[in-house]
C-alpha cells in the first residue's frame, strides 16, 4: 500500500533532499515549511511522481501546528512516517556571550517544535498501533563542541526524546530512531552565521556530506522490514572523525 510521509522543514537541505528521494519511490508527501513560495515550487516538481501536499507553518507555534495537521484532507490524514528535520543553529558564541535570542530560536525549534509535531501526529499512530518516528539529531547530539553549547544541548534533548518516544510507543509496534549527521553542505550555515560571508568557509578544504546522502540514508532507514528499526545512526564525511577533528586541504 502507498505510504504517506510528513517532512519537516522540507523547503531546503536535508528535508528537500528527503522529499525528492521519497517522491522517486512513491510516497505520498506532506511537505512543512515556513516559505510557501519553496514548498509550491517542490509540489510543482514531484507532482507527476508522487501526491503531494504542502503545510505551511512556524513549527515554534503550537497553535499553528495544532491546525495545520487537523487541516489535511483525508487523502492526506494518515501519516505512516513522520520525519522531524526542521531545525538551525543559531548563532556559534560561547555561553558567556551568547544571544538569548538564539538560545530560544533553537530551543523553541530544535526541541519544542518537534514535540508539538508529534503530539499532533502521535495519537492517530497509537490507535493504528503502526508508524514510523524519524528525528534529526546530530553529531552535536552526541558530542559538545566548543561555541556549540545551546545547539548541542538542543541535539542531545532531541536523542533524550528520541529514547523517550521509542519506550513509550513500543507497546504500540511503532518505530523510532534518529539519525544523526555531521557536516552536512546545506543553509544551515547561512542560517547559523546570519548571512555572514564566514558561513562560506564551513563546507571549504574537505567534501562535505550533501543533502542527497542523509536523504538516501533516511530512504534506507524507513525501507527496512517491519521487525528492523535502526535506532541511532551517525554519518560524518569521511574527512570528518568528530566535532573538531576535520582533515582539511
Ligand atoms: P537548512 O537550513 O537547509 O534547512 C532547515 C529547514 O528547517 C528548512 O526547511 C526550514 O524551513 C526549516 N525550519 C527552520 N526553522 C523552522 C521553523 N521555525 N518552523 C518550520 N520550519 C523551520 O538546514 P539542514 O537541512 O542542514 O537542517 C535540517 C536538520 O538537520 C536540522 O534539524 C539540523 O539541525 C540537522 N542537521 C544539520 C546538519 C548540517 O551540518 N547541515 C548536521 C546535523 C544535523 P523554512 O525556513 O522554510 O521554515
Ligand atoms: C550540524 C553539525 O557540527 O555544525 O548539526 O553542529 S555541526
Amino acid at each position: 500500500m502507498t505510504k504517506t510521509a510528513l517532512i519537516t522543514g522540507a523547503t531546503s537541505g536535508i528535508g528537500k533532499a528527503t522529499a525528492y528521494e521519497f517522491a522517486k519511490h512513491g510516497i505520498n508527501l506532506i511537505l512543512c515549511g515556513r516559505r510557501s513560495e519553496r514548498l509550491e515550487s517542490i509540489k510543482k516538481d514531484l507532482d507527476s511522481l508522487t501526491k503531494v501536499y504542502t503545510l505551511c507553518f512556524d513549527v515554534r507555534d503550537k497553535t499553528q501546528v495544532e491546525k495545520a495537521i487537523n487541516s489535511l484532507p483525508n487523502d492526506f490524514k494518515t501519516i505512516d512516517i513522520l520525519i522531524n528535520n526542521a531545525g538551525n543553529a543559531h548563532g556559534l558564541d560561547p555561553i558567556q556571550t551568547g544571544n538569548l535570542d538564539d538560545w530560544d530560536a533553537m530551543m523553541d525549534i530544535n526541541v519544542k517544535g518537534l514535540l508539538y509535531v508529534s503530539k499532533a501526529i502521535i495519537p492517530q499512530m497509537t490507535k493504528r498501533q503502526a508508524g514510523h518516528i524519524i528525528n534529526i539529531g546530530s553529531s552535536a547530539g552526541k558530542e559538545v563542541y566548543p561555541k556549540g553549547n545551546v545547539y548541542c544541548a538542543s541535539k542531545h534533548a532531541v536523542l533524550a526524546i528520541t529514547e523517550g518516544m521509542r519506550i513509550d510507543l513500543n507497546p504500540f509496534g511503532i518505530k523510532v530512531g534518529s539519525v544523526n549527521p555531521g557536516l552536512v553542505e546545506t543553509e544551515f550555515s547561512q542560517v547559523r552565521f546570519k548571512g555572514d560571508k564566514i558561513a562560506d568557509t564551513v563546507y571549504k578544504g574537505f567534501k562535505a556530506l550533501q543533502a542527497e546522502d542523509i536523504a538516501d540514508i533516511i530512504y534506507f532507514v524507513i525501507s527496512r522490514p517491519y521487525h528492523v528499526n535502526i535506532a541511532d545512526l551517525l554519518v560524518f564525511p569521511t574527512a570528518q572523525a568528530n566535532s573538531t577533528t576535520l582533515k582539511k586541504e
